[in-house]
């Protein structure tokens, strides 16, 4: 898939549109999803042109890879989540309805979140 440098997240990351950050890096910014499927829910994504995880593990650098993971985890500390747990979803493709074209990783935390799928 091209990469669409239009996409809302690629606007987030040039500051062309707000966001409520919570962390960034040099590898990504972190905030809160505009419509919370969770108590805590915030995105993760790289500094980068890539649609999908998908891509970003194939085309990123392993610095890159290893950077980025590395600041999920520092995000779900920051947000004080790790003691009793946090969940990580990341869509990739049709059939798993990513709607946003550029990676990212939901940090989803705050309350008992049950079953993988409902
Ligand atoms: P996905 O379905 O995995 O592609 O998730 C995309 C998420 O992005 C979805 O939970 C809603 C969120 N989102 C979409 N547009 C915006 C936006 O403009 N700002 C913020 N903060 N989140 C957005």
């Amino acid at each position: 898939m091209t990469y669409d440098t239009n996409n809302i997240f690629a606007k987030i990351l040039r500051g062309e549109i707000p966001c409520n950050k919570v962390h960034e890096d040099e590898y990504c910014i972190a905030f809160h999803d505009i419509t919370p499927a969770a108590p805590v829910h915030v995105l993760v994504i790289p500094k980068g042109q890539y649609t999908s995880f998908h891509d970003f593990t194939a085309q990123a650098p392993a610095g890159m890879i290893q950077g980025f993971f590395a600041s999920v985890r520092a995000v779900a500390m920051k947000l004080g989540v790790d003691q009793n747990g946090y969940r990580l979803v990341s869509n990739h493709g049709a059939d798993a309805s990513q709607s946003v074209p550029h990676f990212h990783v939901h940090i989803l935390a705050g309350r008992s979140l049950g079953a993988l799928l409902p």
